[in-house]
């Protein structure tokens, strides 16, 4: 309660907290009070794992109501010889795998993009790195019996839509659903998944952006052909070739979206800050899917002329992996600092990442501006 008391009576924030759907996030950022979308203020990234207080929310629906654990069951079910039905201990049971992952909405950075796009307008902190654990899908669907014929999973959560908005239902391609890092995940960060990020059970799809990460998740179906519904067919659609900002693009020129982008985030120092002359310590952090991050470069020159960062820490997989840089800052001046990183394919950050109808996958090199003082 102490944390919330600062809160102005008549905030967003202040009333999410009343109707009960921001508890833990007092910190956050509210883009949306119903549905429950908060973003994570960059101060609050500077850590390797993301805390679950700390992670940003994107629900497109409410958090569904009368969550229970003891009930709940998930069905695997279409082309498999024997469909099952699991509850929470019996998915206990089964072997589990613990991996950490980023998780970052494809519309982060939405914001950025000129001319702008509709949609939830989110700036650099719909992202987060967490640790989580739970069954394979791909041990799931073995269970059951995959059929030949199965060549995509749809995935279900219990949220419903407001008004005539379309149930939220994702597919995933059958190979990517059978990799072994494709999570039904029950924990995050060694806790119980909190309601907001799923509880009692969620898919982990590592690598590809959030929205396939279901939330609530009670129903896996595989399925012999792609999946016609609006979240699939209409939804999360990115053009396949470049068009001019602010145009329509013809529905056959978009396809889904997979995989993350290379992308990095300056959480060290804080944007708009005021320092003395002197040394100034820079650091982030640097993400590309499930590509690993091979360099991080740093210009405090407008982006004239780049240095390399060092990559500390510890790595994962599909986590993010930390940079710092250090530079002498003496002269009473403004500085821009600019990140900007390279994965293991060889991409780079793009200086204008390509305009697209629904704003997703922003990844321009970061920046900070810093006012340094004597
Ligand atoms: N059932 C369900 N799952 C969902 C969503 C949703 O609206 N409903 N939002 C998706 C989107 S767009 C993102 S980016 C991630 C966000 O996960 P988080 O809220 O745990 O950060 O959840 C995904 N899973
Ligand atoms: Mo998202």
């Amino acid at each position: 309660m102490g944390a919330v008391a600062h809160l102005a009576p008549g905030s967003l924030l202040a009333q999410a907290t009343k109707m009960g759907v921001a508890a833990g996030k007092e910190k956050l950022m509210v883009r949306s009070l119903r549905p429950p979308d908060y973003e994570t203020p960059v101060a609050l990234l500077d850590s390797w794992l993301t805390p679950v207080e700390h992670f940003y929310v994107r629900s497109h629906m409410p958090t569904p109501p009368g969550l229970d654990a003891a009930t709940w069951t998930l069905q695997i079910e279409g082309e498999v010889n024997t469909p099952i039905t699991l509850n929470l201990d019996e998915l206990r049971k089964m072997p589990s795998a613990t991996l950490t992952t980023v998780l970052e909405c494809a519309g982060n950075g939405r914001a950025f993009f000129d001319p702008p796009v509709a949609g939830i307008q989110w700036g650099k902190g719909a992202v987060g790195n967490a640790r989580w654990t739970g069954v394979r899908l791909g041990d799931l669907l073995k269970r059951a019996g995959l059929k030949s014929s199965g060549l995509f999973v749809t995935m279900n959560g219990a949220d419903r839509g407001l008004g005539s908005q379309p149930d939220f239902v994702r597919q995933l391609p059958i190979a990517k659903a059978t990799h072994p890092d494709t999570l039904v995940a029950y924990e995050m960060n060694g806790q119980p998944l909190a309601p907001l990020h799923g509880f009692p059970l969620r898919a982990i799809v590592p690598g590809w952006e959030g929205a396939y990460s279901i939330k609530w998740l009670t129903t896996v179906r595989v399925i012999d052909r792609e999946f016609d519904g609006f979240w699939v067919a209409t939804g999360y659609r990115y053009p396949t070739k470049h068009v001019a900002p602010g145009t329509a693009v013809d529905p056959k020129d978009m396809a889904p979206l997979t995989g993350l982008v290379v992308k990095s985030l300056i959480t060290k120092p804080l944007d708009a800050g005021v320092s003395a002359p002197g040394r100034i310590d820079v650091a982030g952090f640097a993400w590309a899917g499930d590509h690993e991050i091979t360099r991080v470069d740093v210009s405090t020159d407008h982006g004239a002329t780049w240095q390399p960062a060092r990559l500390v820490g510890e790595r994962a997989k599909y986590a993010w992996r930390r940079f710092e840089y250090a530079f002498d800052a003496q002269r009473p001046q403004s500085y821009l600092i600019m990140s900007r990183a390279t994965d293991a394919s060889g991409q780079t950050q793009p200086l204008s990442p390509p305009w697209n109808p629904s704003g997703y996958l922003w990844n321009a090199p970061d920046s900070v501006r810093i006012e340094v003082k004597s």
